[in-house]
């Protein structure tokens, strides 16, 4: 069976990761069977998560776990889109992964109050300078990255544009393409759960939450895919 690395349900939604999130979606798209198990990033073939493990396989980056369903499985979770949709579906894979995703690190680990009610208590236990460091390491990521060298309130307007866009290409949906739901409505369900985070106050929240379509958008992937969870959020 399959085994999906995750970190396990955080700050009310389903993964800290976005691309963890973005993958099991993927799995349970799949109808494969799969279970999870709680790995450092340090394990995966990538130094990231998420990864599979598929027999003797272990395989990182959730593009790459894509194609590994695709070829291995025949599992085309893009069936029935044309390839104009397909088209769309990687544009805004790469929004969501490659410029909303760097917002959301942003807001959770440079922003210090987010830090200490989030990231840190994955260093919980450490000794202090261990968790600063990490606050640290995180900024010089960030400033390589570009979103370092901006304002929070610079990169949450970048964000919101790209929700903007998104909320636009979306429109009731209910999904990416229309009717038809394609691969890239795990990384759209899985950037916006993860911006609206209810643990983090940012304007980088505020600004998903300007778009009532991506949040009931948010909601309807909730409930389809992790049911427990849209319950307990709901109570
Ligand atoms: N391109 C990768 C990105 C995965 C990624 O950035 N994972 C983060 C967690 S959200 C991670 O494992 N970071 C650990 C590190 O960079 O040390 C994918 O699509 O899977």
């Amino acid at each position: 069976m399959i085994v999906l690395s995750t970190f396990g349900p955080l700050w009310g939604v389903p993964d800290p990761s976005p691309f963890v999130i973005k993958t099991e979606v993927q799995l349970k798209m799949s109808g494969l069977a799969y279970r999870t198990e709680r790995w450092r990033p340090t394990e995966g073939p990538k130094g990231k998560v998420p990864f599979i493990v598929d027999g003797p396989e272990k395989i990182g980056d959730s593009v790459f776990i894509r194609d590994h369903l695709q070829w291995t499985y025949g599992i085309d979770l893009d069936a029935g889109l044309s390839p104009r949709e397909r088209a769309l579906g990687w544009t805004v894979e790469r929004m969501m992964e490659d410029h909303v995703y760097w917002a959301i690190v942003y807001a959770r680990w440079a922003v210090r109050e987010n830090f200490d009610k989030g990231p840190s208590i994955f260093f919980a236990g450490a000794p202090e300078e261990v968790r600063e460091a990490a606050f640290e390491r995180m900024g010089q990521v960030l400033h390589g990255q570009g979103f370092g060298r901006h304002s929070l309130e610079e990169v949450a307007d970048l964000a919101g544009r790209s929700f903007a866009a998104a909320a636009l290409l979306l429109g009731e949906g209910p999904y990416l393409a229309g009717k038809t739901m394609g691969g890239a409505d795990a990384s759209l369900f899985a950037g916006v759960a993860a911006a609206a985070a209810p643990h983090f106050d940012s304007p980088v929240r505020d600004a998903v939450l300007q778009h009532p379509n991506l949040i009931a958008y948010r909601d309807r992937m909730m409930a389809r895919f992790y049911p427990q969870m849209a319950r307990a959020r709901a109570a």
